[in-house]
């Protein structure tokens, strides 16, 4: 058998984010979010694409629903959108916005799909980052929790798995020090705030749930980039080291450690925040498991022109169209390296950092130029290939003795990626933006005879 680490009670999944999927953006009594903004701000997304409709699943959640379970998924990963239940973050709750995701997890939970929902997908409350300069403040903290104790009351007695914030890396970094992303912000010190800040949220939110729904299982999804060095010279070896510290540990470590990298953080020092007392208490309050976000790797060689890292990570991430790279190696659509083996070794690091935590990988996946063939099919052999030896990893992971207990493919469906717009398709379904019309992909048929034979679903 190819995938010997795999047994029966494996949950295979896949995920989704409010804001790539939803569409209906102001429907319903919904408030704007920072995403709502940055997207509809000329020049910020490729092609100006706004994310409106997207796949227009706030309207679809039966459709959507039945995709899934003709996949044999067992478990659903989605996000809340905060916004859509709290209007200006704070205050009023929507009660139309409750009804929607009352009626996506009733719909889950009758086709036998275990819901497992991501608190904070990236689409703060726009009034919240008026008003409070968003996660930079703490006051954002407190709201977050207010805002996980309503989503708890109103959701937990079907929802018993929670994902609190998504990325904090990407989240501070995308969208505070690169200003690629929302709220599109370039600025070193809220980078470091917002960072220690949402990883407050995080401990504080899984304390608030812990409390109202102790049978309840916590988490919050990481990504995790193997940077290695680009040559093997001793300046390249430790701007990896630097690099890794910046993109992986950052996180890593307060989580499991109680503090931040050292190197890192020596460097940072004007920029990074006041660490109170009690705050990593709160930081590393246990957790049921942690989710990893898996994609690629990067290099890093040095450039002492960078600032604070002295480290260049941007080599490999220039989104082209899926390529064979100058070393043969395939690329996908967003030009990052295809790289099984560094699946593997970030489950590693975790199981090592983390004392063997039980682990689910959130994210898995790659976006292909997917084209509809004339018999009305989907051949996307390069992510049914990529897909295969991510799983093969993952598997031979678990025979060394990782604690894997589940995979969710990124994503469910094609949908709005962020900065890409809709030119990036993910999907195991295809969506045509236009009829709306959804057609699963060769690889969303290999995940369900995948499925099948594991779990006989
Ligand atoms: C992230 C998010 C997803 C992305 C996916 C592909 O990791 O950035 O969780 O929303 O769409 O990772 O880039």
């Amino acid at each position: 058998m190819e995938y010997n680490g795999f047994t029966k009670d494996f949950v295979f999944g896949s995920a989704s984010a409010a804001f790539q999927i939803e569409g209906a953006v102001s429907a319903d009594g919904k408030g704007p979010s920072i995403w709502d903004k940055f997207s509809n701000t000329k020049g910020k997304i490729r092609n100006n694409d706004t994310a409106e409709k997207a796949c227009d699943h706030y309207h679809k959640i039966e459709k959507d629903v039945a995709l899934m379970k003709s996949i044999g998924l067992s478990a659903y990963r989605f996000s809340i959108s905060w916004p859509r239940i709290m209007p200006d973050g704070e205050g009023l709750v929507n009660e139309k916005g409750i009804s929607f995701y009352n009626k996506l997890i009733d719909e889950l939970i009758k086709n036998d799909i275990t819901p497992w929902v991501t608190l904070f997908h990236w689409d703060l409350p726009l009034a919240l980052q008026k008003k409070y300069k968003g996660f930079q403040n703490r006051k954002v903290v407190d709201l977050f929790g207010e805002f996980t104790r309503i989503a708890v009351e109103r959701f937990g007695d079907r929802v018993k798995n929670w994902i609190t914030i998504n990325e904090p890396f990407e989240f501070s970094c995308f969208g505070h020090l690169l200003g690629t992303h929302a709220p599109g912000l370039k600025s070193p010190r809220a980078y470091f705030h917002v960072m220690h800040n949402v990883l407050l949220a995080h401990g504080k939110a899984l304390r608030i749930i812990k409390k109202l729904s102790p049978e309840a299982k916590v988490g919050i999804v990481i990504s995790m980039t193997p940077i290695h060095p680009a040559t093997d010279t001793p300046k390249d070896k430790s701007a990896a080291k630097i690099a890794n510290e910046f993109m992986n540990d950052i996180t890593l470590m307060p989580l499991y450690k109680g503090r931040y990298p050292e190197e890192l953080w020596k460097r940072a020092v004007l920029f990074r925040p006041k660490i109170k007392k009690g705050d990593m208490d709160i930081i590393t309050s246990p957790a049921d498991f942690i989710g990893l976000n898996y994609y690629s790797r990067e290099k890093a060689s040095f450039k002492w022109y960078i600032p604070i890292l002295k480290a260049d990570i941007s080599g490999s991430s220039t989104p082209e169209k899926q390529f064979i790279d100058a070393e043969g190696k395939q690329r996908t659509s967003m030009g990052w390296e295809i790289y099984p083996e560094g699946l593997r070794e970030c489950l590693h690091h975790i199981k090592e950092t983390g004392n063997n935590p039980d682990i689910y990988i959130t994210e898995t996946g790659g976006a292909f130029d997917d084209e509809l063939s004339p018999d009305g099919t989907i051949k996307d052999e390069l992510r049914t290939s990529l897909l295969q030896k991510y799983f093969k990893a993952a598997s031979t992971a678990i025979e060394e003795g990782v604690n894997l207990k589940g995979i969710f493919l990124w994503s469910l469906m094609d949908n709005y990626e962020w900065a890409e717009g809709l030119s990036k398709r993910f999907g195991l379904i295809y969506v045509d933006y236009k009829t709306q019309k959804r057609t699963i992909k060769d690889s969303g048929y290999w995940y369900k005879k995948l499925i099948g034979e594991i779990c006989g679903r």
